[in-house]
């Protein structure tokens, strides 16, 4: 019997060098190739701009491919256990670094059955990184950026968001990777909160920052970006202006803001009951929301309904009876906020809302509540997880800190060793 032969790809274009690839695996028996998932691509590389039901199509149209399967996680393992090829061919790219533990397993399994792992030389081309360089960069454009909140929620069912608040903010949670079982993890998306955007200018969180200026702040973040945005909106104002600030944030490109139902001056949840704020009713609300996707132009724009019933201690049930009325009034999602260092009144609320509402996305913000992993979320029923304002609270201490240590020994010197060196700094930011 001929041998078979197994290469997966996560490309969404093919050029020369794939096709290179393809033709020395065929001369080694009949060819499946593999597509990986999108969740696997998103989370390991970037936001796949061709779905793998597509990219399956485009690799079953090459010359001398005799299948194309899916491969759902970065692991091979399933996926040769199923097909017991006996060769796997990639690049010679991964023996190093991240993915040598997916590397390393391939050959383990592969040894089951005599396998072999056959490695080619991987193609560094100038021309094949301008390629997606050119790819990395369209993610950026406002129609491509806007619907991708909703695509990840449809393939991972839940997606975490870190808050940015300026350009170099932006940078960090667009670049930050951490490694871990041959596999990358990285933030979702970006959270544009009205605490971290009203701190940065030296302003109280009061909606006291105008959206001119919140909307600077996204543009700010979005030119050297690509990641969704979730925007703070805070109460939404008068629904009369929400309208238009929804077709404002639709334009710009953000994927999603979240309205609280609160009335008057509004103060950070944080305080809870001590300070006055006060509850929204749930018609006078529902209303504003019916009017905020009314005035939208696109599905792919979301709005979110958050419920302030359990920081102002109005009650569990209050709280569901709002869930249930935001989502008919159309919410896209909804957002229930706990102050309590205890997640236990989150997770009664999953629960109850579960019961009856399988589908809607539920967004949390676990600040105080904060000793619950995203997987337990995820497990519990929650979709979308924010990081509201670490990076804001990381960098305050810090600056304080070089501020004071100047001040008391007369010069810089002795702040020196906790700086980033100078030559780090200058080269931080990468020219275009
Ligand atoms: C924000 O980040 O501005 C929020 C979340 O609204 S919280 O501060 O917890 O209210
Ligand atoms: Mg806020």
């Amino acid at each position: 019997m001929g041998k078979t032969v197994y290469l997966c790809f996560s490309t969404d274009i093919i050029h020369g060098g794939h096709i290179a690839l393809i033709r020395r695996a065929q001369q080694l028996g009949s060819l499946i190739v593999g597509v990986l998932s999108d969740e696997a691509v998103a989370s390991y590389k970037r936001f796949p701009l061709v779905p793998a039901s597509e990219r399956k199509i485009m690799f079953e149209n090459i010359a001398g491919v005799t299948r194309v399967v899916e491969q759902k996680t970065l692991s091979y393992r399933s996926v040769l256990e199923e097909l017991k090829p006996d060769y796997v061919v990639h690049g010679d790219n991964w023996a190093e670094g991240f993915q040598k533990p997916i590397r390393d397993e391939v050959i383990q399994v592969l040894a089951g059955w005599g396998g072999e792992l056959v490695e080619f030389p991987y193609s560094a081309d100038e021309k094949y990184k301008e390629m997606d360089r050119r790819q990395r960069a369209e993610l950026a454009m406002p129609d491509l950026r806007r619907g991708r909140l909703r695509r990840l929620l449809d393939i991972k069912h839940f997606v975490t968001a870190m808050e940015a608040h300026d350009g170099l903010t932006g940078l960090v949670v667009e670049n930050t990777v951490v490694h871990e079982n041959g596999g990358a993890r990285q933030y979702d998306a970006m959270w544009l909160s009205s605490l971290c955007d009203s701190t940065a200018k030296g302003k109280p969180d009061i909606e006291l920052v105008d959206m001119t200026s919140r909307f600077r702040t996204i543009d700010d973040i979005m030119e050297v970006t690509t990641k969704p945005i979730i925007f703070d909106g805070d109460t939404g104002g008068l629904a009369e202006h929400f309208v238009y600030t929804v077709r404002s944030l639709e334009r710009m490109g953000v994927s999603m803001v979240i309205i609280e139902d609160k009335t008057g001056l509004k103060k950070n949840s944080l305080f809870g009951t001590e300070v006055v704020q006060t509850q929204d009713d749930i018609e006078h609300f529902s209303e504003k929301i019916r009017a905020g996707c009314a005035a939208r132009r696109t599905r792919d724009f979301m709005i979110c309904a958050r419920i302030e019933s359990l920081i102002l201690e109005r009650g569990m049930d209050d709280a569901l009876r709002r869930a249930e009325a935001f989502t008919k009034a159309g919410a896209d999602a909804i957002m229930i906020h706990s102050r309590r260092k205890d997640p236990g009144e989150i997770q009664a609320f999953l629960e109850e809302f579960r019961k009856t509402d399988a589908a809607t996305p539920v967004v949390l913000v676990p600040t105080s509540f904060n000793s619950v992993t995203e997987e337990e979320w995820k497990q519990r029923g929650a979709n979308i997880v924010i990081y509201a304002n670490q990076l804001m609270r990381a960098a305050v201490p810090a600056i304080q800190q070089a501020a004071e240590t100047i001040l008391r020994c007369h010069r810089a010197q002795e702040c020196d060793e906790t700086l980033m060196p100078f030559k780090d700094i200058i080269r931080l930011i990468p020219e275009q």
